[in-house]
C-alpha cells in the first residue's frame, strides 16, 4: 500500500465517482431547465391564443388587413372620412396581391379608392404617400382629366371601374367605396 492508497479510504467515491454524480446533477438540471421551458411555452400559448386578430362585422380580413366594402353609395371625400371615422383610410394598394384580392371583391362594381391629384395635380394616395403610374391598371385613355360634367370642374379621384380597371371621376360622383384598417386583436 503506497501513501497515496492509505489516503484514499476516506474519499466517498473515486473521482470517477465524482464525475457520476456531477454528471445526474447536469441532468437533473437539463430536464428542469427542459420542463421550464416547456412550461414558459405552455403558458404564453394559452395567453396569446385567444388574442386572435380580427375584423369588425361586414369586414373582411385579408393578409393581416381589414377591408370594409360598403354597400351604399357617396363622393370620395365622404367616402374618405366615413373611412376616417371608422379608423381607417380609403383603400390604399400596396402591392400586386393585394390589388387582385380588391379586383376580385369588386367585380362588377365601382368603388372609390384612396388616389387623387387634387392636392396637388399630381396622383398621391390618400395618406399623402406618391402613386407610381402603372398604365396597365388603367382604362384605356384613362386618366384623362375630363372637364364637361355639366358641376364644372375636372377629374380628380380615382375608382376602380366595373371593368375591374381604374378611371378618374369627378370626386362629387357617387360611388361605392373601400377602406382598409389594421385589425385588432380580440
Ligand atoms: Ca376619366
Amino acid at each position: 500500500m503506497d501513501e497515496n492508497e492509505d489516503k484514499a479510504w476516506w474519499r466517498p467515491e473515486s473521482s470517477h465517482g465524482y464525475s457520476h454524480l456531477l454528471s445526474a446533477g447536469r441532468s437533473q438540471w437539463y430536464l428542469c431547465a427542459a420542463m421550464c421551458v416547456t412550461l414558459t411555452l405552455s403558458l404564453s400559448l394559452l395567453i396569446l391564443m385567444p388574442s386572435r386578430l380580427g375584423c369588425p362585422d361586414d369586414w373582411s380580413l385579408h393578409n393581416s388587413s381589414c377591408y370594409f366594402f360598403s354597400a351604399y353609395r357617396a363622393s370620395w371625400y365622404t367616402a374618405r372620412d366615413s373611412c376616417r371615422s371608422m379608423n381607417a383610410t380609403l383603400l390604399i394598394l400596396t402591392n400586386e396581391e393585394e390589388w387582385g384580392f380588391v379586383n376580385r371583391m369588386s367585380v362588377g362594381r365601382s368603388f372609390w379608392l384612396g388616389l387623387s391629384d387634387e392636392r396637388t395635380g399630381e396622383w398621391e394616395w390618400v395618406n399623402g404617400s406618391p402613386y407610381i403610374m402603372d398604365p396597365s391598371k388603367w382604362k384605356p385613355g384613362q386618366p384623362d382629366n375630363w372637364a364637361g360634367h355639366s358641376i364644372g370642374g375636372t377629374e380628380d379621384c380615382a375608382h376602380i371601374a366595373t371593368s375591374g380597371k381604374l378611371n378618374d371621376n369627378h370626386c362629387t360622383t357617387a360611388y361605392t367605396f373601400i377602406c382598409k384598417a389594421r385589425p385588432a386583436s380580440n
